[in-house]
């Protein structure tokens, strides 16, 4: 085995990028790697005779192959109990409530497409230097007992569901559901903070206004969320706002209570670098801690079919990839990924990138010390 501290087998026709990349994979560990296949062999007996790869089980247990097993996310571990949920760095709960939204429903299946996408990711990352096997355990806590004729009791039904993970110590990710869900689950964190709760926002649209139809729907979390004592307006930072598809009674709110707004163009234009900086800034006045909200419409159109209110325009994959890291590196609350909705997805693309943004900001987590959480 090669001495891991000798890169000389690195050669430098690499670009420098790369070459970082091959030099982070070798100090790695493969310790979590080994004890699943050992877990494999001994839960999935030893696989046939004629199997050469004596790691390989006759029942596939944990990662391979990638289209076989029960899809948890990222294959992770079932917390059928959540009283276990603190035994875990990271846990991933589905909110899959879809009574919010205004046009295109169907994210109620936005938890089950973003878990069967992510059976298609391994857990190490080339770019990020980062192996979550490695360094952190993800469980996956299943879905929030929603109830679809009833947007007030979903919304209880998700705060008491996102309290209890957040007061385990484990840090939260919650696959929805339409964006309505980002109030109850806001207001779960924000109960458990002395001070005050920044949020940075990724969408196409505000979300703002106080009411609509009548109800608090997908286009009003923000609104009631910053009329909780510690989540100040002040605190709220939206990028990617645009289009034809944000409505002046939001808009008018946004102006009222302040909040900070940068459009698709205003983040190209000042550079990607100075509108995470510009974001960090925003939430992280004066607050204790920033909840991550993405809806995967901020993404253009084309590249996020399976969303309720698609809008051409917006970010860049692999623009909105480079946001999502450089907010991540301060450390978060948590993170929400919404608006995937794969009954109109093409390909399971939306959920891919859900599930590619979860990835990123538990990989950008870890390399920036923020996870696995500390113990006291
Ligand atoms: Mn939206």
């Amino acid at each position: 085995m090669e001495n891991p501290n000798d890169f000389g087998y690195v050669h430098d026709k690499n670009g420098p990028e790369a070459k970082a990349a091959l030099e982070a994979e070798a100090l790695l560990p493969t310790v979590a790697w080994q004890a699943e296949i050992d877990r494999g062999l001994k839960l999935g007996l030893q696989g046939a005779d004629s199997i050469r790869d004596r790691s390989i089980p006759t029942f596939s247990r944990g990662e391979l192959p990638h289209f076989a097993g029960i899809n948890t996310f990222l294959k992770a571990p079932y917390v059928e109990d959540v009283a276990e949920c603190g035994n875990y760095d990271v846990i991933v709960l589905g909110a899959p409530h879809d009574a919010g939204t205004t046009y295109r429903s169907g994210t109620r299946f936005g938890p089950q497409g973003m878990r069967r996408m992510s059976a298609l990711y391994g857990s190490y990352s080339f770019e990020l230097g980062v192996d979550l096997r490695e360094s952190i355990t993800i469980g996956d806590a299943g879905d929030i007992f929603t109830i679809p004729g009833n947007i007030e009791k979903s919304f209880d039904q998700i705060s008491k569901g996102v309290s209890h993970v957040f007061a385990s110590g484990a840090f939260p990710v919650i696959l929805g559901g339409d964006h309505s869900i980002g109030y109850p689950t806001v207001r779960a964190i924000a109960e458990h903070l002395s001070g005050n709760l920044g949020i940075i926002h990724f969408d196409r649209h505000v979300d703002t206004q106080e009411s609509d139809l009548d109800e608090r729907m997908h286009t009003t979390p923000w609104y009631h969320a910053t009329d909780l004592p510690n989540v100040p307006a002040k605190n709220l930072v939206q990028l990617g706002i645009g289009g034809w598809q944000a409505p002046r009674p939001g808009v008018k709110v946004s102006r009222e209570r302040q909040t900070t707004i940068l459009t698709v163009k205003d983040c190209v234009d000042m550079g990607l670098a100075q509108a995470v900086e510009r974001a960090l800034e925003v939430a992280w006045e004066g607050a204790e801690a920033v909840w991550l909200s993405f809806d995967v419409d901020c993404v253009d159109a084309a590249f996020v079919p399976g969303t309720g209110w698609p809008e051409p325009g917006g970010f860049l994959p692999r623009e909105v990839l480079e946001l999502v890291q450089g907010i991540a590196k301060e450390g978060l609350a948590g993170i929400e990924i919404v608006e995937c909705s794969p009954p109109y997805d093409s390909a399971d693309i939306t959920s891919l990138l859900g599930t590619r943004v979860v990835c990123d900001t538990l990989g950008t987590l870890v390399k920036s010390g923020h996870l696995p959480k500390k113990t006291l």
